[in-house]
């Protein structure tokens, strides 16, 4: 194994941020010291990486994934080859995708296919969360197993009714045995019986168009069942971890648990920050690029969101990456807002743009490193092995360039998609150099990584409440 030196850098973690070389050895990192000290200039490397001007931080954690995901009669289009490069790409080094029970299905069959979607084609490491679609006694039972051998998550659906959704008896039930076996409930908190409603009254009064994809799914509905997820959590004595945040009012809702000194916690992700309603009413059907569940809000609603993040109501950031090309998947839609594939592409664009808010005042540099890497590592039993930059732990490590400027769109990035959500933003920083477990994967901007490099990682119970 080779050893590599990272020599002149700043090294940020969530914890501190100084001026430090870095040795690799064997995948892991072997020590940190000050830069140019007598013991980092006696370090024997095979290879020395010059990070002077630069940032050396964690590799990003991406804990909400949808590789090759079946959705809306289509699937995803990035797979588990394109989409972990595109995350390596965007210093990205372990992600954690969704397997999916289908109704009818045991928890098994499920993962074991996400397994098979996922296993050699990896070019970062990967774990996974299990998307409970039919909660019985059977697939309560396996939850243990599951905790047992590493998949210590579990999301539900109160939205999508006849399709992934599980009502409050369900729902108590998963949440009841997770506080039994130790798993985190994650939830998508959407009251989907109510919005089914408003979908079905917005067709019939003709208003088909993208933006109304919007304006059915409320922010009061979100916060509702926002609510609802924490109370019946109270009430089987387990954690939360409500996904995609993106209403004020539901920030209010996790603040307001949060002060009672409960165990729950909430994500938001990077169109919420920097895209809105605005995007969604663009002209034609271009506003179909940007339909995803939650929805984009109208753009009041981002300083919660910020806020929510520096004071810790909001502990992560991830993408919910669920790309669908505009021609011929978000196209499905046309003519009916409700037939468009959910979701957005963003695994690549998650460390940069939030590296932007680093430099437009939003977050500090080390709240950046906590919401994207440690957070994300130490909520789903990844610590300390990911997340940081500590001795012992797996040289997942990304130099990062402050200074540069780039231009996000769909003509430079390495996404399996048609379109970029971002297209045309500047932002200041870049990423330059990516190992993961020691090897690059991305050398000053190419690629030299390989499909199948990327590990499946077991996981931890949640490390936030031990
Ligand atoms: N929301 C999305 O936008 N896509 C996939 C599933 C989901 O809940
Ligand atoms: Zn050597
Ligand atoms: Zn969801
Ligand atoms: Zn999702």
């Amino acid at each position: 194994m080779t050893t590599t030196a990272i020599r002149g850098g700043l090294v940020i973690t969530a914890a501190e941020e100084t001026r430090a070389d870095v040795l690799v050895e064997d995948g892991k990192v072997a020590a940190l010291a000050a830069s140019g000290s007598a013991f980092a200039q006696g370090w024997h490397a095979d290879r020395t990486l010059d990070a002077t001007g630069k940032y050396v931080i964690p590799g990003g954690v991406d804990a909400h994934t949808h590789l090759d995901f079946p959705f809306g009669g289509t699937a995803s289009s990035d797979d588990f080859e394109s989409g972990t490069r595109a995350a390596a790409w965007g210093g990205t080094t372990t992600i954690v995708d969704f397997a999916v029970q289908s109704r009818g299905q045991a928890l098994r069959e499920g993962l074991d296919r996400w397994h098979a979607k996922a296993a050699g084609r990896c070019a970062v490491d990967y774990a996974f969360h299990m998307i409970l679609s039919d909660v019985n006694e059977g697939s309560l039972k396996e939850m243990d197993l599951l905790v047992a051998e590493g998949v210590t998550s579990f999301k539900l659906f109160m939205a999508y009714p006849g399709v992934l959704y599980s009502d409050d008896g369900q729902i108590l039930r998963a949440m009841q045995r997770a506080a039994g076996n130790g798993g985190l409930i994650m939830m998508h908190a959407e009251n989907g019986i109510a919005i089914d409603v408003l979908v079905e009254q917005a067709l019939a009064a003709g208003h088909t168009d993208p933006r109304y994809h919007g304006e059915v799914r409320k922010a009061l509905l979100e916060a509702e069942a926002t609510h609802r997820a924490i109370q019946l959590a109270r009430v089987a004595g387990s954690p939360l971890y409500v996904v995609h945040v993106s209403a004020e009012e539901s920030v209010a809702e996790l603040a307001q648990a949060r002060d009672k000194g409960l165990p729950v916690f909430g994500e938001t992700c990077p169109q919420y920050l920097f895209l809105s309603t605005d995007n969604l009413a663009e002209p034609g059907f271009e506003g179909a690029k940007y339909v995803c569940s939650t929805p984009l809000r109208p753009r009041e609603h981002q300083a919660a969101l910020w806020r929510g993040l520096r004071t810790d109501d909001l502990q992560v950031v991830s993408t919910d990456h669920c790309p669908f090309c505009f021609s011929g998947q978000k196209e499905l839609g046309r003519g009916d807002f409700s037939k468009i594939p959910n979701g957005l592409p963003g695994i690549e664009n998650r460390m940069d743009l939030l590296h932007q808010a680093v430099v437009d005042g939003h977050i500090t540099r080390r709240r950046w490193i906590e919401i994207a890497c440690a957070a994300p590592a130490r909520m789903f039993g990844l610590a300390p092995h990911k997340g940081t930059i500590t001795p012992g732990g797996d040289a997942d490590i990304v130099i990062y360039d402050p200074h540069a400027e780039q231009t996000l769109s769909a003509a430079t990035h390495h996404m399996n998609v048609d379109y970029s959500a971002y297209e045309g933003k500047r932002v200041t920083g870049r990423v330059e150099t990516v190992l993961s477990r020691g090897e690059a994967v991305i050398e000053e901007r190419k690629f030299t990584g390989r499909a199948g490099h990327g590990r499946y990682v077991p996981r931890a119970t949640c490390q936030y409440l031990t």
